[in-house]
């Protein structure tokens, strides 16, 4: 058997010297700060974990790998590497100009040497590569309300390494993980591509599949960024170094992968090949739906379930890794032991837990069986996960001025401090705007920053287990839709639109700004001179008119018990 090519892969860092030197005179340079994403994807760039590229894309490799899944040389390349930023910091850059780019505690990390400025078509960067521009998609979600909107393309000198502080020994470039298998013999390496815990029917798939093409097995998680409301990288590697103890000694390895996942189905898929090949790996499972984004606005799924693996397949040759089917493992109970799903015996009982009911099981802290998971990473999900009415969580009251969102929201506090067990905050449109954001008015842009301010609040409070009860007016859809992500990453979103008419808010006119609006005394008011985009998907949508406040109150506390929020 031929030994595979296992010498190092381009990196884009200079000499420790010459890094020291551009580092000092960077210091002059027009600089930007990365976002966490462009962060992750400068790392891979800089360590040749997307090789062949050389920097972020030009205008010429952007249109083809959009179009093409090619650079404009012809390289196999599916997913677009584009360094994004905002309108008023690329007014200030030319081509031919050099930029420092730096991480969030401001360390220059490269120089850009920007060759290629412009307006990307996002609409069709959305179509193309994922398929449809559809919001529900997490990653069309970060190009239209994310992303800045002007695209600076160029290759990268690399000065130095993002530092990492957590799991350093389980971080490895594709160099140092290219000489680890070479100094290990390790001639065929079948990697695992993961953004999930594992449990034991992955570990049970993962060990097949390596003996199938006898190799050893490199568990290769993305610890960058996942699918939003994903489990948080620290508890998943402490459950992947649980099960690493299972399987036998020196077969297998577990490196921690900091991409930022697109969720890019097909074309995903072949790009985590890709980065793969650069690791030095030979062989990589694709399963069923790889890198799937789940469904769309109309509640299809984005992707057929094996598109990956057919589009994985027409480029395996030319990426130069082999795919191994990802089988999916039941259990049998009558013979104590996993099967792949098509081998099962016949008149057995086929025992599995789907996701939905794995969470439903650690919200509720309901029975976790050892069949199915290994009791090390049943205790770290239970440690991150506490059942439901334990956690954090965040009601967030959304409605025109005067509807009764803060007569309500106060009246949900007093209920849920009579209860008791965690601490209540609220966070009430005009406070928030007398402590938080005094500076504001009313602006698309500065309501936008109130409600991203009030929903960062919220996301620390959910995070640390509290409530936290918000009442702005938050007229716009995309925005109250970044705050629940924000706080979605730790605990539960309540959406409740406080759904009074505007006619009924101007009748009641509690604080006299309707007659001052309509006399164009207060401009840009909602309702009148300003949008109020209603919700479509509030959790739940309560009407004052007609019921009073305690009830309406009421109706929220019966929404947060059916959720298993709140003990009844
Ligand atoms: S926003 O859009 O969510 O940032 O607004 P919010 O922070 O909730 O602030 C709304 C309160 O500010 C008063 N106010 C106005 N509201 C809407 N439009 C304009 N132009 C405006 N100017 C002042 C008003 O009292 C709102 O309070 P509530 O409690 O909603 O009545």
């Amino acid at each position: 058997m031929s030994l595979p090519n296992l010498a190092p892969i381009p990196e884009l860092y200079v000499s420790y010297e010459s890094a020291q030197k551009l580092k000092a005179e960077a210091g002059n340079l027009p600089s930007w700060d990365m976002t966490a994403r462009q962060i992750c994807d400068l790392e891979l760039l800089m360590n040749g974990g997307f090789n062949p590229l050389k920097g972020f894309m030009s205008e010429a490799d952007y249109d083809s790998v959009v179009e093409t899944m090619r650079t404009a040389s012809g390289a196999l390349f599916p997913i677009p590497i584009t360094l994004d930023v905002n309108e008023k910091f690329a007014e200030t850059i030319e081509p031919g100009q050099d930029i420092a780019l730096r991480d969030q505690e401001g360390v220059i990390l490269a120089i850009l040497s920007v060759t290629d400025k412009w307006l990307p078509n996002k609409a069709n960067e959305a179509a193309k590569v994922f398929g449809a521009d559809d919001l529900a998609h997490p990653a069309v979600n970060y190009l239209h309300n994310q992303a800045g909107r002007v695209y600076l393309g160029g290759p990268i000198t690399g000065i130095q390494q993002p530092v990492h502080y957590d799991f350093k020994g389980r971080r490895d470039t594709p160099n140092e993980l290219r000489a680890f298998f070479r100094k290990m013999g390790w001639r065929k390496v079948v990697a695992f591509q993961t953004r999930n815990p594992l449990h034991r029917a992955h570990q049970e798939l993962t060990f097949r599949a390596a003996r199938e093409a006898q190799a050893n097995l490199l568990i290769h998680p993305v610890v960058g960024m996942t699918k939003p409301g994903d489990v948080d990288h620290f508890t998943r590697v402490r459950c992947y170094e649980a099960v690493l103890d299972k399987y036998p000694q020196s077969t297998t390895t577990m490196s921690l992968l900091n991409l930022a996942m697109r969720m890019a189905g097909p074309r995903e898929a072949v790009w985590h090949g890709i980065i793969r090949k650069n690791h030095g790996c030979t062989h990589f499972i694709v399963g069923r739906d790889h890198a799937g984004p789940g469904k769309n606005s109309a509640g299809q799924d984005f992707y057929g379930p094996y598109d990956a693996q057919t589009l994985f397949a027409e480029h395996a040759t030319e990426i130069g890794i082999e795919m191994v089917d990802f089988k999916h493992m039941v259990y049998v109970q009558e013979k104590a032991q996993y099967y792949p799903a098509n081998e099962v015996p016949e008149n057995t009982t086929v025992l599995d837990i789907s996701g939905t009911e794995l969470r439903r099981r650690l919200r509720e802290g309901i029975d976790i069986p050892e069949w199915f998971s290994f009791p090390e990473v049943v205790r770290e999900l239970r440690r991150t996960s506490p059942p439901r009415a334990q956690q954090g969580f965040t009601v967030f009251f959304t409605g025109l001025s005067g509807s009764g969102k803060s007569t309500i929201a106060n009246a949900l506090m007093v209920k849920l401090m009579e209860m008791g067990g965690r601490p209540v905050t609220l966070l009430d449109g005009d406070v928030v705007r007398k402590h938080l954001s005094s500076e504001l008015g009313f602006s698309k842009e500065h309501r936008d920053i109130n409600i991203k301010r009030i929903g960062y609040v919220a996301s620390e409070i959910t995070k640390n287990g509290g409530i936290a009860i918000c009442a702005p007016i938050a007229p716009y859809t995309a925005t109250r839709r970044a705050v629940r992500e924000m706080v979605e990453a730790f605990g539960a979103f309540i959406e409740v639109h406080v759904a009074t008419a505007i006619e009924e808010c101007e009748r009641r006119d509690r604080k006299g700004l309707y007659k001052l609006a309509r006399e164009g005394k207060i401009k840009e008011f909602t309702g009148i001179s300003d949008p109020y985009e209603a919700p479509t998907k509030a959790e739940l949508v309560v009407d004052t008119e007609g019921t009073d406040v305690d009830h309406c109150a009421h109706q929220v506390i019966l929404k947060l018990e059916s959720l298993g929020l709140i003990r009844g």
